[in-house]
C-alpha cells in the first residue's frame, strides 16, 4: 500500500478527551475516529489490526474444535423474556421497536440466542460436545463510557458457547477454551494472566478472567508473591480469624460529632485508628434495603454482597432511603436501631471490641459498641482483601495491581438450559438439561491493551503478529531518482514475497515520514537515503534504538528472518 493513497489522517496533538495512551494513540495514529460517546468508526489501519486479532482468535478457536457462526445483533425480546433477563437489564440494554411495535434489543450478549439455536437440534448425548462461536458486534449502553474502546457502547466480541452432556464434559470444553485463550493472548504479544473471577449475575460454578496488567485497568487483581494464586479482588476471599477478646466491654456512650462524617474526620475527632471504627453502608439490592458493615479502613466487596444476596442490581441507597432506614442523614448510619431488610456484618467487625459506629442520629456517633451484646446480623466475608491480608492459598504475601479484562470464561452449568428447556436424552434414556459454558474476548479491548503494553513517547510499537503492516519503506528525498527507484524496487519485491508492506511515497520532509512511521508503529522500517549511491540502506526495528546499514540485496532475508523470529510463538 502506498501512503500517498492511504486514508491515514494522523494527528499531531493529543485529543483532549483521551485520558489514556491507547485512546490517545488510536486517535492520533488514525486507527479510529469518534462518532459518539462510546461509539467509534475504524479507519483502514485500525481495521487491519482488528481483522488480524480476529484471525488469530479464529485460528485458535478452530484448533480447539469450535465452529464459527454469525448471529443477528437485532434480538427479539421473547427469548430474553423466556430467560427472565429482559426485565433484569434496564437502561444498559439498547431496546427498540420494529414498525409493528414488536420489542427488540441490540444484543449485549447471546446466551439466549445460542441456547435457542441448539435446543431444537441437540436431542441426545451423542450430539455433544458442541462449541459454537461468533465474532460479532455487541451493544451495551454503559453508564459512563470511557478510555476509548476499553469501555465503549458498541464493541466486537468473540463469544463462544459450549454444550455438554456431563460436568466432566464441561470441564474438558472449558479447558479447551483455557488453552485457546492462552495461545490467543500470547500470539497478540500480551503480558497477561488468568485469574480466578466472580461469576456474578451469570451464576454457574466458576470462571476465569484473562487480565492484562495495566495501571489504567479498571479491575483490581490480587497476586500472591509466593505461589501462583491470582484472583480478581471481587473473588479473593477473606476468612474469619478467631481473636481472643481480652479487652473489657465498656458501656456505650453517645457522642456529638457535629461536623465529622467521614472516617478521616472521625479519626481526628476521636484521635484513634481506623480499625476501631465500623462503617455501615446502606444499599438498594433489587427491591430490598440492606446494610453492610466493614471496618473503617476497608472497602465493601459488592460482588460478594451480590453473591450472598443473590440479587441482580446492587447500588448505594440515596439519602432518602438512608433517612428512612436510620432516621439520620448520610454519614451517621449504625447497626443499633437501624431498620433494613438485612444487616450484613464482615468478619472483622465481629472482632472489634468497643467499636465506634454511627448513632443513627444526625451529628452523633456511639462509642464502646460490641457485636453480640449490642447488635447482631449476618456475619460473613463482605470486604475487599488488602495487601495486609495473606494469600488464601499459601498464606504468602499478596500484592494488588490494576488490570484490563480482555477475556472471561465461565462454567455456566444449566442456568439457561433449564429455564429455556434445552434438554437432551442421556445414556440411560433420561431427559437432562444441557450443561453449558460461555467464553468471551473483547476484540477492540485486546487491541487497546496491546497498545497500553507496547508504546513509547513516539507512538505505537505493534507486535509483528497484529501490525497493520509489517514493513514501511521510506525514500528520504523524493526528487532523488535513485532513492525513489530503489525504494520502489524494495517495495515491489517485499510485496511479491507476500509481506504486508507500506511505501511512504509522499513528497514530505523525512522528519514527517519518520514521525508518522513511529506513530503508526510499523515493526520494520527500511530507509533509502543518500547512502544508496553506495548501495546502502538503513534497517531499523520499531522496538529497538539500533539502525543497521546493509546492502539492498540483504534486506529481503533480514526482513524474512525478523518476521519468522517474531512468528515463533
Ligand atoms: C445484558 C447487558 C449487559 C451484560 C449482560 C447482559 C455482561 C451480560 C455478562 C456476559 C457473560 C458472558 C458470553 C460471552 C462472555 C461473557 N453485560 N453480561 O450477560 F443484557 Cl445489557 O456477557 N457472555
Amino acid at each position: 500500500m502506498r501512503v500517498s493513497n492511504l486514508f491515514m489522517p494522523t494527528l499531531r496533538e493529543v485529543p483532549s478527551e483521551a485520558e489514556i495512551s491507547s485512546h490517545q494513540l488510536m486517535l492520533r495514529a488514525a486507527l479510529m475516529k469518534k462518532l459518539a460517546s462510546g461509539v467509534y468508526n475504524f479507519l483502514p489501519l485500525g481495521l487491519r489490526v482488528l481483522r488480524k486479532i480476529e484471525e488469530i482468535v479464529r485460528e485458535e478457536m478452530n484448533r480447539e474444535g469450535a465452529q464459527e457462526i454469525l448471529c443477528s445483533a437485532l434480538l427479539p425480546s421473547e427469548l430474553w423474556k423466556e430467560s427472565g433477563r429482559w426485565e433484569v437489564f434496564g437502561p444498559e440494554m439498547f431496546k427498540l421497536y420494529d414498525r409493528n411495535g414488536r420489542e427488540f434489543c441490540l444484543g449485549p450478549t447471546h446466551e439466549e440466542i445460542f441456547t435457542d439455536i441448539v435446543r431444537n437440534e441437540i436431542k441426545s448425548y451423542k450430539d455433544m460436545p458442541l462449541n459454537l462461536y461468533q465474532i460479532q458486534t455487541k451493544y451495551r449502553d454503559e453508564r459512563r463510557p470511557r478510555f476509548g474502546v476499553i469501555r465503549s457502547r458498541e464493541f466486537i466480541m468473540k463469544d463462544a458457547y459450549s454444550f455438554d452432556a456431563t460436568w466432566e464434559g464441561l470441564d474438558e470444553s472449558f479447558d479447551k477454551m483455557y488453552r485457546a485463550y492462552n495461545r490467543i493472548f500470547k500470539r497478540c504479544g500480551l503480558d497477561f494472566k488468568s485469574v480466578e473471577a466472580d461469576t456474578g449475575a451469570m451464576g454457574g460454578t466458576g470462571s476465569l478472567e484473562f487480565m492484562v496488567k495495566s495501571d489504567i485497568g479498571e479491575a483490581e487483581i490480587v497476586f500472591c508473591d509466593t505461589c501462583d494464586y491470582a484472583a480478581n479482588i471481587e473473588a479473593a476471599p477473606t476468612f474469619d480469624i478467631d481473636v481472643h477478646k481480652n479487652e473489657e466491654f465498656k458501656d456505650i456512650e453517645k457522642v456529638e460529632t457535629p461536623d465529622s462524617r467521614t472516617i478521616e474526620e472521625l479519626i481526628k475527632f476521636f484521635n484513634t485508628t481506623p480499625d476501631k471504627f465500623a462503617k455501615t453502608l446502606i444499599y438498594k439490592a433489587d427491591d430490598k434495603v440492606v446494610a453492610v458493615m466493614v471496618r473503617g479502613d476497608r472497602d465493601v466487596n459488592e460482588a460478594k454482597v451480590i453473591n450472598y444476596l443473590k440479587c441482580i442490581n446492587l447500588e448505594m441507597a440515596d439519602a432518602e432511603i438512608v433517612k428512612k432506614a436510620t432516621g439520620a442523614e448520610v454519614g451517621f448510619a449504625g447497626p443499633i436501631g437501624i431498620e433494613v431488610d438485612e444487616l450484613l456484618i464482615d468478619y472483622e467487625v465481629k472482632n472489634i471490641v468497643n467499636m465506634i459506629v454511627g448513632a443513627n442520629d444526625t451529628g452523633y456517633h456511639l462509642i464502646n459498641v460490641n457485636y453480640g451484646r449490642d447488635f447482631t446480623g449476618t456475619v460473613g466475608d463482605f470486604r475487599n482483601v488488602t495487601e495486609n491480608d495473606k494469600c488464601p492459598r499459601c498464606g504468602g504475601k499478596i500484592t494488588i495491581n490494576k488490570g484490563i479484562e480482555v477475556g472471561h470464561i465461565f462454567k455456566l452449568g444449566t442456568k439457561y438450559s433449564e429455564i429455556m428447556k434445552a434438554t437432551f436424552i442421556d445414556e440411560k434414556g433420561e431427559e437432562k438439561p444441557i450443561i453449558m459454558g460461555c467464553y468471551g474476548i473483547g476484540i477492540n479491548r485486546t487491541m487497546a491493551a496491546v497498545i497500553e503494553q507496547n508504546h513509547d513517547e513516539k507512538g505505537i510499537i505493534w507486535p509483528m503478529s497484529i501490525a497493520p503492516f509489517k514493513v514501511i519503506v521510506v525514500p528520504v528525498v523524493m526528487k532523488d531518482e535513485l532513492q525513489v527507484k530503489t525504494a520502489e524496487e524494495i517495495y515491489e519485491k517485499l510485496n511479491s514475497m507476500g509481506i504486508d508492506v507500506l511505501i511512504d511515497d509522499r513528497d514530505e520532509r523525512a522528519g514527517v515520514k519518520f514521525n508518522d512511521a513511529d506513530l503508526i508503529g510499523i515493526p520494520i522500517r527500511i530507509t533509502v537515503g543518500k547512502k544508496i549511491k553506495d548501495g546502502i540502506v538503513e534497517f531499523k526495528l520499531r522496538n529497538s534504538p539500533d539502525t543497521l546499514e546493509m546492502k539492498v540485496e540483504d534486506v529481503y532475508n533480514k526482513v524474512k528472518e525478523v518476521i519468522e523470529e517474531a512468528n515463533r510463538y
